[in-house]
C-alpha cells in the first residue's frame, strides 16, 4: 500500500473547505488508491467549527483517510505536508478599502509562507485559492524563497471549468467533450476568458469552438462576461459564493499537476511568469498549462490576435497594480 500524502487546508471551517474535504477524503484530489491524512487550519474563533469538520470526518468513515489534524497552530498544519491548499484568507468586507484587505491578507500570506518554508515536506505543492488569489501566491512565493517558484500557483481552474460549462450549454455538447479554453490573467473580473484555441468533440473529429459557434458577438461578449461575472451571479441566486464548484476546481488543479494533463488536453493554473507571451515577468499570471510527472508548463506559441492582446495586457496590468499595492502594505 502507498503511504499516505498529508494534505494541508486552511480555512477548513468555511464553506469552500466543507466542500473540499470531503472530496480530497474520497481520493478526488489524488486518486482513488492513495491515502490521505487532512491537515486543516483554521483562526481560534472558527477553532470549535473545524473540530465539528473533524467529527464529521470521523463519522464518514472514508476508507483513504488514515488521520486528521484540526489546528489553530500554523506549524502544526504545515508539518510535513505535500500538497497545501490555501483556502483562509480575509474577505473584504462592505465598506472596507481594498488596501486594507490587502494589508491583512500580506499578513497572513507572509506569516504562513515561513510557516511552511520550514516545516512542509521538501517539493511541497502549493494552490492558493483565497483571494486575491494571484496576488497572496505572489505574497507566499516572496516570503518562502526555498521553496521553488514553480511550487506555488493560484487557482483560476474554476473560471477554466466555467468557461468549459458555459460552451457546452450553448452548443448542447458534453462538457467532457470541450476542452482547451484559457483563462488568461488575474482571478478578477479582467480576467480574459479566450476560446479561440477551444476545440469540441464531434463524431467527425475535433473542431474548433470558433467554428460551432457561428455568433461572433456572442463569443467576443456575452460568453466573456458571464465567465468573468458569475462568482457574482452565484452570489446573488445563492446569497453565499460558490463553494461547491471552487472545490471541486481545487481538486482538478491539484490532481492534473500531479497525475498530468491528457494527452492534447491543457488547462489554466495562476503560475509564476517567466515572460511567456510577453507577460511581465514575475507576476502570478494564468496561462494555459500542460502538466507531466508533477511540474507545469507554459503552451508555447499560440498564436495571439489585437483583441485578445488588449485583454491579456488590461488584466496584467491590473496584477502589476496588486503587486505594488501588497508591497505598499509589507511593514
Ligand atoms: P469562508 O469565509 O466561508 O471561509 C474562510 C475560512 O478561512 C473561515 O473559516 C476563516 O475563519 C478562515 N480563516 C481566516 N483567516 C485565516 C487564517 N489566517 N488562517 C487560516 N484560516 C483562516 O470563505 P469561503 O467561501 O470558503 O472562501 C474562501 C476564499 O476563497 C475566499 O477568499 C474567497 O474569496 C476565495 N474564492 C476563490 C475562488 C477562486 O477561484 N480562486 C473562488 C471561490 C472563492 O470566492
Amino acid at each position: 500500500a502507498q503511504d499516505p500524502v498529508r494534505v494541508l487546508v486552511t480555512g477548513a471551517a468555511g464553506q469552500i473547505g466543507y466542500a473540499l474535504v470531503p472530496m480530497i477524503a474520497r481520493g478526488v484530489m489524488l486518486g482513488p488508491d492513495q491515502p490521505v491524512i487532512l491537515h486543516m487550519l483554521d483562526i481560534p474563533p472558527a477553532a470549535e467549527s473545524l473540530n465539528g469538520v473533524k467529527m464529521e470526518l470521523v463519522d464518514a468513515a472514508f476508507p483513504l483517510l488514515k488521520g486528521v489534524v484540526a489546528t489553530t497552530d500554523v506549524a502544526e498544519a504545515c508539518a510535513g505536508v505535500s500538497v497545501a491548499v490555501m483556502v483562509g484568507g480575509f474577505p473584504r468586507k462592505e465598506g472596507m478599502e481594498r488596501k486594507d484587505v490587502m494589508t491583512k491578507n500580506v499578513s497572513i500570506y507572509k506569516s504562513q509562507a515561513s510557516a511552511l518554508e520550514l516545516h512542509a515536506a521538501p517539493n511541497c505543492k502549493v494552490l492558493v485559492v483565497a483571494n486575491p488569489a494571484n496576488t497572496n501566491a505572489l505574497i507566499l512565493k516572496e516570503f518562502a524563497p526555498s521553496i521553488p517558484a514553480k511550487n506555488i500557483t493560484c487557482l483560476t481552474r474554476l473560471d477554466h471549468n466555467r468557461a468549459l460549462g458555459q460552451i457546452s450549454e450553448r452548443l448542447g455538447v458534453q462538457v467532457c467533450d470541450v476542452k482547451n479554453a484559457i483563462i488568461w490573467g488575474n482571478h478578477s473580473s479582467t480576467q480574459y476568458p479566450d476560446v479561440n484555441h477551444a476545440t469540441v468533440k464531434t463524431p467527425a473529429g475535433e473542431k474548433p469552438v470558433r467554428g460551432l459557434v457561428s455568433d461572433d458577438a456572442w463569443l467576443n461578449g456575452e460568453f466573456i462576461t458571464t465567465v468573468q461575472q458569475r462568482g457574482a451571479a452565484i452570489i446573488k441566486a445563492r446569497k453565499l459564493s460558490s463553494a461547491l464548484s471552487a472545490a471541486s476546481a481545487a481538486c482538478d488543479h491539484i490532481r492534473d499537476w500531479v497525475l498530468g494533463t491528457p494527452e492534447g488536453t491543457w488547462v489554466s493554473m495562476g503560475v509564476y511568469s517567466d515572460g511567456s507571451y510577453n507577460v511581465p515577468a514575475g507576476l502570478i499570471y494564468s496561462f494555459p498549462v500542460t502538466c507531466k510527472h508533477g511540474e507545469w508548463s507554459i503552451v508555447q506559441g499560440l498564436p495571439i490576435d489585437e483583441f485578445s492582446r488588449k485583454k491579456m495586457d488590461a488584466t496584467a496590468e491590473e496584477l502589476s497594480e496588486e503587486k505594488d499595492l501588497a508591497y505598499s502594505c509589507l511593514s
